[in-house]
């Protein structure tokens, strides 16, 4: 494996192989498997482009030709931050066929993260649209350059200006070097993260490959399936779960929307009768009143998945009601582990549960302050290993030693509780992390940002109630002089290239923290505190 990953144990790893879910098979060995098949089938629509299996395969070997030509071999790490574009999926396949390391930066990453994952990953190339969403890569690309000594090449989607375009790569015209192996790593995914840094996650050929195929069973894909992206296409939750891969290994169809507003996303559904789409819970109320008021025909979308933060009952219960779906609740991490609630699940587990885990041989353990397993139906926190969960972040033993259990458990730092049926039912977190909506914020790498104002004594940041993202970011500040306000200090975390979903949405500004018994800051005791202001407002 890959230097400064950690592998799974030998006997482990024969396990799971001798089951099957590790096969031996690459993305490469997928696509090139799926042309072969039925490569005049449709395989990806986005704005401009509608490709099939045969368009999608020779776009990525055009791009693999190319990323070769400019030196970029095996193990070679690529920081990839497209928008939701067809091209995204040529990219992917292109790095994957040389072995070379994606990296999946999410299209609102700055400075800060990019130059993190440039940095960390020894990344040569970085790759990015001209613009998107009213912002131009190409000025962060410039930044980046200069903060990060690896990186040779920045490739550009689009006007590419002093950069490389991806569509005029320079052809290699002899023999690609063979493709790698299926137990080596693919890629890596980001870490929502706890800590003053976002981890970088391995995952391997093999391990992502069962994670997808048995993804796309258990969500009834096959080649009729179309799959509506709208969530960010490097997001686990959207490539794997079962995403655009499982839709390609179903020999389904992926619509790539770049423009996450309902109207847009519905009028893709109607048009390319999507059968399948993902969201987090912010965007589903959101959905059902644009369905309310635009009335599109939604009649060919059987499932409706949502995940990636808590999702409540009653949205749930709209979703069924409204939309005459088969709603499935998604409960996974970049990690590893992911559970779905089943599609012939009672109403029940699927309004009021998390679902269980994709494999029978996915260990989950749910335990108390000191790894004992409570007792059942208890809540504690959920630590899990399997065949497709890390056992370790790239370059990163410190942290490892804590993240992982020494028998190779993943604290997930989840709070969960299982039901007498076996299903998971997240009721909090441990992780000082907020989870804003399904974009996951470590409280640590804020804090860390703002210690760095001269103003700044101290600070705490955690997370508030919000109606509409379930959770937003306060950050409690002691500060040096009265003279500092709020917008000052948001202006120097933008400045300083964090993202901007990571600026805390409140600034309050205190004297002193609330301790806890042995005399650390009360993280709990601010939660409450600003509950009760708000609830005061
Ligand atoms: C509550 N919390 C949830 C849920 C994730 C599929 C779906 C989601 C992700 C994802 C993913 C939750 N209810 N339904 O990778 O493949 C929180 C938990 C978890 C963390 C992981 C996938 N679904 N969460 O969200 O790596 O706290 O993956 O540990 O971004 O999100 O975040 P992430």
């Amino acid at each position: 494996m890959l230097a400064h990953c950690t592998p799974w144990p030998a006997p482990f790893a024969a396990r799971y192989r001798r089951l099957g879910y590790w096969r031996g098979e690459t993305f490469t060995d997928v696509l090139d498997e799926r042309v072969r098949r039925h490569g005049e089938r449709l395989a990806v629509v986005s704005e401009n482009r509608r490709w099939t299996y045969r368009d999608l395969a020779m776009e990525a070997d055009r791009l693999a030709r190319g990323f070769h030509a400019l030196g970029i071999r095996r193990n070679d790490a690529v920081v990839v931050q497209l928008p939701n574009c067809a091209e995204f999926l040529a990219v992917l396949f292109a790095l994957f066929r040389l072995g070379a390391l994606p990296v999946f930066a999410l299209p609102p990453h700055r400075q800060f993260e990019i130059g993190h994952f440039c940095r960390h990953a020894e990344a040569v190339a970085y790759v990015v649209a001209d613009r998107h969403a009213g912002f131009d890569y190409r000025v962060l690309a410039r930044g980046v350059m200069g903060q990060a000594p690896s990186l040779r090449h920045v490739l550009v989607l689009g006007e590419a200006g002093e950069f490389l375009a991806l569509d005029r790569l320079p052809p290699w015209p002899g023999e690609l070097p063979p493709p790698p192996a299926a137990d080596e790593v693919a890629f890596f995914q980001l870490s929502g993260g706890s800590t003053g840094t976002p981890k970088l996650i391995p995952r391997t050929h093999d391990d992502y490959l069962y994670s997808i195929r048995a993804s796309a069973e258990i969500c009834g894909l096959d080649g009729d399936s179309v799959f509506l992206c709208v969530i960010p296409a490097g997001h686990n939750f959207a490539m794997s779960s079962p995403g655009s891969i499982g839709t390609l290994y179903a020999g389904g169809t992926v619509v790539l929307c770049a423009d996450p507003s309902p109207d847009a996303a519905l009028a893709w559904i109607e048009r390319e009768r999507v059968t399948i789409a993902a969201l987090v819970p912010p965007l589903v109320p959101v959905w059902l009143d644009a369905a309310a008021r635009l009335r599109p025909d939604l009649s060919s979308l059987k499932v409706l998945q949502v995940g990636g933060a808590r999702f409540d009952g009653e949205t749930a219960r709209r979703v069924v009601n409204e939309l005459g779906v088969t709603l499935q609740q998604v409960f996974g991490m970049a990690e590893g582990l992911v559970n779905y609630t089943r599609l012939d699940d009672p109403l029940d587990v699927v309004l009021h549960t998390q679902g269980r885990p994709i494999s029978p041989d996915d260990e989950v353990l749910v335990v108390d302050d000191d790894d004992r397993p409570v007792a059942e139906g208890e809540t504690g926190h959920l630590l899990t290993r399997g065949p497709y969960t890390i056992r370790g972040y790239y370059r990163a033993p410190e942290h490892n030693a804590r993240a992982f259990t020494p028998d190779g458990f993943y604290r997930t730092g989840d709070l969960v509780r299982r039901t007498p049926e076996g299903n998971l039912v997240v009721e909090g977190r441990a992780k000082d992390q907020i989870n804003r909506g399904g974009e996951k914020i470590a409280a640590e790498e804020v804090e860390h940002q703002l210690l760095a104002h001269a103003e700044v004594v101290d600070c705490a940041v955690v997370a508030m109630p919000d109606a509409y993202l379930g959770e937003k970011s306060c950050a409690f500040v002691i500060r040096r002089h009265e003279g500092v306000r709020a917008p000052d200090l948001v202006r120097f975390l933008r400045e300083r290239g964090l993202a901007t979903y990571k600026i805390p949405d409140r600034i309050e500004f205190v004297d002193r923290f609330p301790e806890t018994g042995v005399g650390k800051i009360s993280k709990k005791q601010l939660r409450l505190d600003i509950e009760a202001r708000l609830a005061a407002a």
